[in-house]
């Protein structure tokens, strides 16, 4: 892999500290009873979502859980039409009829967000055979929570995606909770990497709050999809500082063990490496935050301002 340059390494920088303001404001939002439904918060996963999503090309797809602003966000989407999405409105990325759970930006590559728990997987494996059809280099993403890589799809797709070898990077975001459940309580590896080796497949195992290991194995595994060998499992071990839900009452786990985590925050680490080499100076990151903080209040206003969908198309966009 070829040495970063200073707009690289800000462009990371910077979709991570977006994707923090975004949820920031999202779960503000909520708490103030301005939208209807709740958000599932991407805090202290930045890293996972910007270090894969900055490995991959615009052409390159993703999909995703009910936990995946962030996602949107790495690869590129707008925060402002997602924050319109979340609030129903018009102006959304679905129109207003998906919700914070179901966000799809295809501008960006985005297939959408999906809420059932590992349905995203099998579509892009399915979108992975698409590109093999149409002769097409490009990858497929499907992001996961530990939780999901007990289920059905997650199995028969790496199966799948093994015999074929298919262009898939299957990432697992370890967050450690699924809903209440700690991952160790459903699954009998530390390491969920290892299933990788039922089917044939590299797993690999990196820091999911390291942006760069992130992007560093994210880029090896992309790579190895275009030159036709197949997938990779790449598990991000992170934590997720929030509640499973905005307003969750978190009585499973102690306020110790969030705030032992808090101190791994990844954006905070990402930033004494970038002060720390010369890449910037801390105003200048300063700056970077205060940007995109003033963004997610122009993108608040914009969706509380935006019209609702006009109750007679209530049947559109429903039938292909
Ligand atoms: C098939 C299915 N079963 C159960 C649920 C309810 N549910 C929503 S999120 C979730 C936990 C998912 O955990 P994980 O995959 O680890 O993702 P995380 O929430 O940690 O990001 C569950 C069980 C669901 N949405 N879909």
């Amino acid at each position: 892999m070829e040495s970063l340059t200073t707009e690289f390494k800000l462009e990371m920088y910077r979709r991570m500290v977006r994707i923090r303001e975004f949820e920031l404001a999202a779960m503000d939002v909520f708490k103030r009873g301005l939208i209807k439904g709740t958000v599932h918060p991407y805090i202290g996963q930045e890293a996972s979502g910007v270090g894969v999503c900055m490995a991959l090309r615009p052409d390159d797809l993703i999909a995703g859980t009910h936990r995946s602003h962030g996602h949107n966000i790495a690869k590129g989407a707008d925060p402002a039409r997602m924050m319109a999405e979340i609030f129903g409105k018009e102006a959304g990325y679905c129109r207003g009829r998906g919700g914070s759970m179901h966000i799809a930006a295809f501008d960006t590559g985005s297939l959408g967000a999906l809420a059932v728990v590992g349905s995203g997987i099998p579509i892009a494996v399915g979108a992975a055979l698409g590109f093999r059809m149409q002769g097409k280099d490009s990858v497929a993403v499907p992001f996961t929570g530990d939780g999901g890589t007990s289920t059905g799809n997650f199995h028969e797709s790496l199966n799948m995606a093994a015999i074929w070898k298919l262009p898939v990077i299957f990432v697992v975001e370890n967050n450690k909770y699924a809903v209440s459940t700690y991952y160790r309580d459903a699954v009998s590896t530390d390491d969920l990497s290892v299933r990788a080796a039922g089917y044939g497949i590299p797993g690999v195992n990196v820091d999911g709050f390291d942006v760069l290991a992130v992007y560093a194995a994210a880029h090896e595994a992309v790579a190895r999809a275009r030159r036709g060998d197949g997938p990779t499992l790449l598990v991000t071990e992170s934590y997720r500082i929030e509640g499973h839900y905005a307003g969750e009452p978190e009585v499973y786990r102690s306020r110790e063990e969030v705030n032992a985590q808090r101190q791994k925050d990844p954006i905070v680490r990402f930033a004494e490496v970038l002060t720390s080499d010369g890449t910037a100076t801390p105003e200048e990151l300063q700056e970077i935050q205060s940007a995109e903080a003033a963004r997610m209040v122009a993108a608040v206003e914009f969706a509380r301002s935006a019209p609702m969908p006009d109750p007679a198309t209530a049947m559109d966009y429903i039938y292909a």
